[in-house]
């Protein structure tokens, strides 16, 4: 049975989007589908944090979604954070495209992401390679720009 979520970027500016996710077993990769509107041109830093708390803004998802307790690197990385799926790329239309797949995030089981919070961030993620302590927490990739909760979706 495919496993399905959705879900819908808001934040305090103009920044908003929707990101679908698509799984085709519990074995298998998630493809995230979909676009974000009102970024400036350039690559953002794009992740899974781990709460669905939305409750004081964005700020409330907490840190990356990191249940092996690994420190933050990129998507293609063996130990990274579950939820570090690197930067999304706005061009000058101020749209991202999204069309990622990622073998580590799941939509089943206990470390399944529903529930938790899709952030768009403001920077570049530098992957964990930017040589200071908070790039191997968040990869540098500053302020939320606008988020929101994955949910199920039929
Ligand atoms: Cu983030
Ligand atoms: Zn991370």
């Amino acid at each position: 049975m495919v496993l399905k979520a959705v879900c819908v970027l808001k934040g305090a500016g103009e920044t908003t989007g929707t990101v679908y996710f698509e799984q085709e077993n519990d074995a298998s990769p998630v493809k995230l589908k979909g676009e974000i509107k009102g970024l400036e041109p350039g690559e953002h830093g794009f992740h899974v944090h781990a709460f669905g708390d939305n409750t004081n803004g964005c700020i409330s998802a907490g840190p990356h979604f990191n249940p092996h307790n690994k420190s933050h690197a990129g998507p293609t990385d063996v130990d990274r954070h579950v939820g570090d799926l690197g930067n999304v790329t706005a061009g000058s239309d101020n749209i991202a495209k999204i069309d990622i797949t990622d073998k580590m995030l799941t939509l089943t089981g206990p470390l399944s992401i529903i529930g938790r919070t899709m952030v768009i961030h403001e920077k570049a993620d530098d992957l964990g390679k930017g040589g200071n302590d908070e790039s191997l927490k968040t990869g540098n990739a500053g302020g939320r720009l606008a988020c929101g909760v994955i949910g199920i979706t039929q």
